[in-house]
């Protein structure tokens, strides 16, 4: 029999196409989506969907009560960009969520978490290639210092009250199907509208900051991976580096090109190039390869290829 999940955020960036892939996977009437806000979003609204504010305990308790969910995804959460305009409701919302929900499995009243965590965890003095799942954090973002401290949070909840808390620290994410919000790595995805609507785009990052980033369709492979892992190598409640592209502005504008050579690219670095800078250029996974078998099927050139297909239609 299949158990019932919750996803909280459903209508972002990842939860959009996590409630698809979990509906595919577990059937639609076993993966209730939720958000603090409806879209009419055909897909999303084929199943089971509540408008849930998941600061609202009680009101989260009474959803995870009435569907009987064994499994939440906590994927609400205020990206690296705005949370530096709303430092306060930035850490409110992303430790608020995740007390909720750790309360709640502490409390036996679910089995699981999905928790994302981020590259954002790193900072300026971590070492900047090949980055290890330890070393040096040290983060300078308010949305870092919340995944740090939230990555701190799960393990102790796992350590000392056996919660099975699952994390990834999630790259920048590229998807056509979705658009992402208040990110430092958005500029990789408004870059591929932009070439297409205009042939040109300004980008907010200079041409040289190199950053980890990964496909959508690698990043819910991933998260659908290790939650189903059942390895005993696996190490419940730390959050995975997870690697798969790294590149920058100007090596991202000579991929579009070879497929759009009329593309043009300028830069106005703004706020955001401080967060960029303190994150590292690429890091290394090998944990998650060795725990659960982690393997990514998409680089830069296929990511590319197959954004201009898809946005072109
Ligand atoms: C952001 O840019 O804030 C996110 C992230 C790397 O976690 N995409």
């Amino acid at each position: 029999m299949h158990h019932k999940i919750l996803i909280l955020g459903a209508c972002g960036q990842i939860g959009t196409e996590l409630t698809i892939a979990l509906r595919e996977q577990h059937g639609v009437d076993n993966v209730v989506a939720s958000d603090i806000r409806a879209t009419d979003d055909a897909v999303m609204n084929a199943g089971p969907f509540e408008i849930l504010d998941a600061t609202d305990l009680h009101a989260l308790e009474d959803v995870i009560m009435h569907y009987e969910i064994e499994t939440v995804y906590l994927m609400a959460a205020m990206l690296s960009g705005t949370a530096e305009k709303f430092p306060m409701k930035a850490w409110s919302l992303n430790m608020d969520t995740l007390f909720h929900v750790l309360n709640l499995a502490k409390d036996k009243k679910i089995s699981k978490i999905f928790w994302p965590s981020s590259i954002a965890v790193f900072g300026p003095d971590t070492p900047k290639e090949n980055t290890p799942q330890l070393c040096i954090m040290a983060p300078s973002s308010v949305y870092g210092m919340s995944k740090l401290a939230g990555e701190g949070w799960c393990q102790y909840y796992h350590l000392k009250y056996g919660v099975d808390v699952r994390s990834l620290r999630y790259p920048g994410l590229i998807s056509w199907k979705t658009q992402p919000g208040g990110g430092t790595t958005d500029y990789a995805v408004d870059i591929f509208h932009k070439a297409i609507e205009d042939g040109a785009y300004e980008s907010f990052l200079s041409p040289e900051t190199t950053l980890p980033m990964m496909y959508m369709e690698d990043a819910i492979r991933a998260t659908l991976s290790i939650m189903e892992s059942e390895s005993s190598t696996l190490k419940k409640g730390m959050a995975y580096n997870v690697s798969a592209m790294s590149f920058n502005p100007q090596e991202l504008a000579h991929a579009i090109r070879k497929q759009r050579p009329e593309f043009q690219i300028s830069y106005a670095p703004d706020f955001r190039q401080s967060i960029a800078d303190s994150w590292p250029d690429n890091v290394s996974d090998i944990e998650a390869q060795k725990d659960w078998q982690w393997k990514p099927q998409f680089y830069l050139e296929d990511m590319v290829k197959d954004m201009l297909l898809h946005l072109n239609r």
